[in-house]
């Protein structure tokens, strides 16, 4: 018998950031399997692991199609023998055994429930579980000195474990329009992070704001932080990163108000571009930008920058079209950094 097949094969870039990676993916089993690798690998402080699982990830989330076979994954990049050994025990079971026994173990389990805290990483989680420490409960009555944000985070911890939507997000956008109106006419305001890369739901909502005048940004922040407190809308702000807010809610019957995450960040016009690029995301796709501007092109690529070490200058960029030009990569857009 003669039989005539017709085999896809897939032909991948390696960097990230070579590709389009929209939300409609076509692995997810696959790529669930890998990312809780890749979580439970960051949780254990074991980051070069928790790379190579997000990077396999990654590319399984770029195919077009369902992988049915592991012939199918012949020659692409990114996949080191251990994701490949994940990969193959779920094509052919279902499930990957040791996703499967991570996933039940009290150390996993706690460290999920401990890094739920708002302040609390994985070093702190590591040394609270050593001492015995395995959920809020245990936390709560173990005496413990919390630090501000961590008090906060376990005051408010269903609410900032609860995904924020789409239109808290846009509700939020509203009220920091607002409080950036109030304090400098002219100043903009731009939604980056997942929900900017179209995003149903996030952990936060990430906001970058600029005054088309360089300079007069300047001193922005606490004023706009001090606007939202008047406003009696801020529950915790830490002036470095993370803040959030309480988003007033009608609908909810409990309580009218539940608190979100909000990351505030203020850049000068003349590094807007860098740093709409930078916080637009997703984590790997930045991560393989900067890889790939320092590794292919010997140029150091930053939120407020984009300097090349051979000509020994910055590079000036208006739009992230530009960047991506100056880089040797093809533009894509926000929807399709979803790697
Ligand atoms: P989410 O909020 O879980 O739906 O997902 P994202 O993609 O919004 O992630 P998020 O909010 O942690 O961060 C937004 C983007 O900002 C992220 O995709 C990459 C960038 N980013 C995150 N953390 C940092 C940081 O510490 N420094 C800089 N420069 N960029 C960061
Ligand atoms: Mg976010």
């Amino acid at each position: 018998h003669r039989h005539k097949l017709q085999v896809a094969l897939f032909s991948v870039s390696s960097y990230a950031c070579q590709r389009r990676t929209t939300l409609d993916n076509h692995n997810s089993n696959l790529t669930d399997a890998l990312s809780l690798l890749a979580e439970n690998a960051e949780l254990n402080n074991e980051d070069g692991r928790g790379v190579a699982f997000r990077r396999a990830a990654a590319l399984m989330k770029a195919l077009p199609t369902q992988v049915i076979s592991m012939s199918q994954l012949r020659g692409l990049p990114c996949l080191g023998e251990h994701s490949l050994r994940v990969i193959k025990d779920v094509l052919e079971n279902g499930v990957s055994s040791e996703v499967e026994s991570t996933k039940q173990s009290k150390r996993y389990k706690a460290l999920k429930i401990l890094t739920g805290i708002f302040g609390v990483g994985a070093k702190t989680a590591d040394r609270w579980i050593r001492e015995g420490i395995y959920n809020l409960e245990q936390l709560r009555h173990s005496g413990q000195t919390l630090n501000r944000a961590q008090k906060s985070g376990l005051e408010h911890y269903d609410d900032l474990n609860e995904p924020v939507t789409k239109a808290e997000a846009d509700a939020i956008g509203e009220i920091v329009q607002k409080a950036v109106d109030s304090v400098l006419t002219g100043s903009q305001v731009a939604l980056t992070g997942g929900f900017r890369r179209g995003k149903l739901t996030g952990h936060d909502v990430d906001f970058l704001i600029t005054h088309p005048e360089e300079g007069k940004e300047v001193g922005l922040m606490p004023k706009v932080v001090a606007w939202l407190e008047s406003q009696g809308f801020l529950l915790y702000q830490k002036t470095t990163r993370n803040s959030y807010l309480e988003s007033k809610d009608e609908t909810a019957s409990h309580k009218i108000w539940r608190a979100v995450r909000v990351d505030l960040v203020v850049s000068p016009i003349s590094q807007f571009a860098f740093a709409v690029l930078g916080w637009t995301g997703s984590k790997l796709f930045e991560r393989e930008l900067r890889r790939w501007a320092g590794h292919e092109k010997n140029m150091s690529l930053s939120s407020h920058a984009l300097f090349d070490n051979t000509q020994n200058k910055y590079l000036r960029a208006t739009s992230e079209e530009e960047i991506f030009a100056y880089l040797g990569l093809e533009y894509i857009p926000p929807s399709e950094r979803n790697a």
